[in-house]
């Protein structure tokens, strides 16, 4: 009954009112909601107990971090990762009881870390996820211009560690630090005014260098498959922002956006602050000098035993980890620095690694080193298990052998193999020098990929492995400049960097140079079809011509003049077989990976007009000793 009804009824019966009650609260509804108030996760059924806690950092904020502890551990060391990938997802593939499934997934060894008895302990950055906090893309260090703060990852490694060897009554205080590609970084950062307690650390295909030849950049030619990744990572901490590509095949979406700046804006990247970075720092100035990790390094040393794990065809970041080795192995004068090579894709050394693509390696390459390199290693410093790691673990491709190695690179001088004007290869000058030339044109790009071209994915899809992916799908066209030596008689045999020497004229005033190392397979191969006449890739990369005198100051290229491009493909480790052929490809663009240069010379390439983008016709200097050569790096 209502006020207004009560009302009524007392007039007309004429009754007097009923003395109002003061105003009650209603009471509390019983909750509608069939969720416990916290949910205890079942215990008993685990072969380990899980421990989520918010470690608290040195500025009071907290890192969200998961600590899986095997059942009955005790004296267990502790492996770490620090991820901006999401902790509780890499500790919880399958959501399974068991410990080994619970990691069988990105960053996890399974058959290294849980059968190895060690703590897991995997924690968010901060700003992403779980933590608390900014995020920074790579956060720069502290001390550095780019850092205003007082904390990085090497503080929050610091800090973490310390909570831990304090918190886990299990563990015998000791702690590895481990991580692919960003995690790699982040294994890497923790080596600056490294924690005591931290023994060892394996950076596994480390981001090191954003410019020179990792994530956003090789030698100044923008990646742009990678923008979608820097909106997803950077727009919300949960990386629920997604680049919602209106295409399927992206060599239509960034030509229908003429420029990569263009489709950035129509995605919304202006709004992140690592793109505005990005845009205002398209040469290798101070802002990626500073935060290179082998220059950081250098000024380190390396007091903390690590080995850097490096896959040959990495597609992400094939620069990083032979960058820190060259840097620091110089300085490493009690030989706490090792290196293992494999013939992987990014991250593949924890994976099933018998092919890559359509090459057969013959055997498992991933659990071999896992079990005969990591799992030792990590044990040796861990639990002072004896080991028989050498200091450079390498794959060689076509023998399809491991090579335990006292050093890296182990070819010491250079061989020089020359492009002749008859577009063969050899290893002396031929006839008198002159030039070869092909149209370089902005509106029908070579592809790095066949078309349709895909957004960076790894299920099913061919980015992992396209670093292997038949060059034979570019090598007949006209705007690609092919050069092919004899069928070999005896194996050549490559262990290092190879060093580009190209000399070159363009009609623009900028230019890209893209330089290819392949090995041919013979016609036919018997019990392996798919490999007849192949060309295998064993190390191409991109030049960005305006950076040719000085990495740090854009250049304008002089139209029609000869000039030098030097520049270095990445560590190959490779024997081209009897019955196979060297190859060489020569071509100017390598479109959607890499974003288009208009060969006319602008101040951004990445906000280019569509005027800007015009028709050059590109000459390569061959024959004679002066025209373009490659240096390999030939074991004798
Ligand atoms: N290659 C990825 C990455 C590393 C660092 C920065 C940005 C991207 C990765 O796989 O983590």
């Amino acid at each position: 009954m209502t006020f207004k009804m009560i009302l009524a009824s007392a007039l007309l019966l004429g009754t007097a009112l009923p003395a109002l009650a003061a105003p009650q609260k209603a009471p509390t509804a019983p909750a509608y909601d069939e969720r416990p108030a916290k949910f205890e996760e079942p215990k008993d059924i685990r072969d380990f107990d899980r421990r989520v806690v918010d470690i608290p950092m040195r500025d009071g904020v907290k890192l969200h971090t998961v600590i899986l502890v095997p059942k009955g551990a005790h004296g267990a060391a502790m492996l770490l990762t620090r991820t901006p990938y999401n902790a509780e997802e890499q500790t919880g593939y399958g959501h399974s009881p068991h410990m080994a499934a619970r990691l069988d997934g990105y960053d996890n060894a399974p058959d290294v870390i849980a059968a190895g008895h060690y703590i897991r302990v995997v924690q968010d950055v901060r700003g992403k996820y779980g933590s608390e906090g900014a995020y920074v893309m790579n956060r720069p260090f502290v001390g550095s211009s780019l850092n205003p703060t007082k904390v990085d990852h090497a503080t929050d490694t610091y800090d973490t560690i310390d909570w831990l060897v304090k918190h886990v009554p299990e563990s015998n205080g000791r702690v590895g630090i481990l991580g692919i590609s960003y995690d790699g970084f982040t294994a890497l950062a923790a080596l600056v005014h490294p924690h005591p307690a931290l023994k060892v650390a394996v950076p596994m295909n480390p981001m090191v260098d954003g410019w020179r030849g990792d994530d956003w950049f090789h030698n100044g030619a923008m990646r742009m498959l990678g923008n979608d990744y820097i909106l997803n990572q950077v727009a919300s901490r949960d990386n629920s922002i997604v680049y919602e590509y209106p295409e399927a095949d992206l060599y239509t979406h960034f030509m229908r956006a003429g420029s990569a700046g263009a489709a950035a804006t129509q995605h919304g990247l202006d709004q992140i602050g690592f793109w505005q970075k990005i845009k205002a720092h398209p040469a290798y100035d101070a802002f990626w000098q500073e935060q290179a990790m082998d220059r950081i390094l250098a000024k380190e040393g390396i007091t903390v035993p690590t080995m850097l794990v490096h896959s040959l065809w990495d597609q992400e970041d094939i620069y990083g980890a032979p960058a820190v080795w060259k840097m620091l192995k110089p300085m490493d004068k009690d030989g706490k620095l090792f290196l293992s090579m494999g013939p992987w894709y990014h991250g593949q050394e924890i994976e099933r690694a018998d092919t890559l693509g359509p090459v057969r390696w013959d055997s498992d390459t991933g659990k071999w080193w896992r079990m005969h390199v990591l799992a030792p290693f990590l044990a040796h410093y861990l639990y002072d298990a004896p080991m028989d790691v050498p200091t450079v673990t390498a794959f060689q491709s076509g023998t399809n052998d491991w090579q335990k190695l006292p050093g890296w690179p182990t070819a010491k001088t250079p061989t020089r193999m020359y492009l002749n004007a008859d577009q063969s290869l050899g290893f002396a000058p031929q006839g008198a020098g002159t030039h070869l030339d092909y149209v370089s044109d902005p509106a029908n790009p070579v592809t790095y990929l066949p078309r349709p071209n895909l957004k960076v994915g790894y299920d099913g899809n061919p980015w992992p492995t396209w670093l292997t992916s038949d060059q034979r799908t570019v090598s007949g066209r006209p705007d690609v400049l092919t050069f092919t030596g004899p069928v070999l008689d005896k194996p050549v045999t490559i262990a290092g960097t190879p060093m580009v020497h190209l000399v070159a004229a363009t009609t623009g005033t900028d230019s890209d140079w893209v330089v290819k190392l392949i090995d041919v397979y013979p016609d036919e191969v018997p019990m392996d079809k798919a490999m007849g006449g192949y060309e295998l890739a064993v190390g191409m990369d991109i030049f960005r011509g305006r950076y040719r005198q000085d990495l740090s100051q854009a250049k304008a290229i002089t139209p029609g003049a000869p000039l030098a491009y030097d520049f270095a493909l990445p560590p190959a480790n490779h024997v081209f077989l009897p019955g196979h052929r060297i190859m060489v490809q020569v071509q100017s663009s390598w479109f959607p990976l890499y974003d288009r240069n208009p060969q006319t010379f602008v101040p951004s390439i990445t906000d280019a007009r569509p005027a800007d983008y015009v028709k050059a016709t590109q000459s390569v200097s061959v024959g004679g000793a002066g025209g373009s050569a490659i240096d390999l790096p030939v074991v004798n």
